[in-house]
């Protein structure tokens, strides 16, 4: 064989070589990322049919409903008001932080109200808002007129 052609073959070989090495880790790869593809996509509790109902009936079944995160603060701030204030009310507290659905409730929830954030309080089907707004309708006495409804 001429010099040449034994040089180019060399390379090729050790070019496949260097490739050869990692094709059964990332072929697992890729069927990893495949099968959690596949598996997100087929969890029915994250549809947005699924998330809406989840969403609508949460509130249009409670007085009181608080979409919250356990290691929020202005969630903290709420949850205490609430409990303070309205210590005969039961709300439904939503724990979005627990929850696998969390980000697709989050956005129905900007979605339907143009708000991300947690808190999300509704009391009698309506928006209060966050902490600061719900704080807000207390001072006011709109919270309380809300409740009482
Ligand atoms: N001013 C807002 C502040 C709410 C806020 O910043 N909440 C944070 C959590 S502490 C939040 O929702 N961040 C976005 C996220 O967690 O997706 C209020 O009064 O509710």
């Amino acid at each position: 064989m001429l010099p040449l052609a034994r040089a180019s073959l060399l390379t090729a070989r050790n070019t496949t070589r260097i490739y050869t090495s990692p094709r059964p880790y990332s072929g697992a790869l890729k069927a990893f990322i495949l099968f959690n593809l596949f598996s997100s996509a087929q969890d029915p509790s994250k549809s947005p049919m699924a998330v809406k109902e989840f969403v609508e009936s949460s509130i249009n079944d409670n007085k009181i409903t608080i979409f919250s995160k356990t290691w929020c603060p202005f969630c903290k701030k709420t949850k205490d008001l609430f409990k303070a204030q309205f210590p005969e009310e039961n709300p439904l507290i939503i724990e979005l932080d627990l929850r696998e659905d969390e980000e697709e409730i989050q956005d129905y929830l900007n979605e339907k109200t143009g708000q991300r954030s947690v808190p999300n309080v509704f009391v009698n089907q309506k928006q209060v808002g966050g902490n600061d707004k719900t704080q807000a309708a207390f001072q006011s006495g709109e919270l309380k007129r809300l409740v009482n409804l």
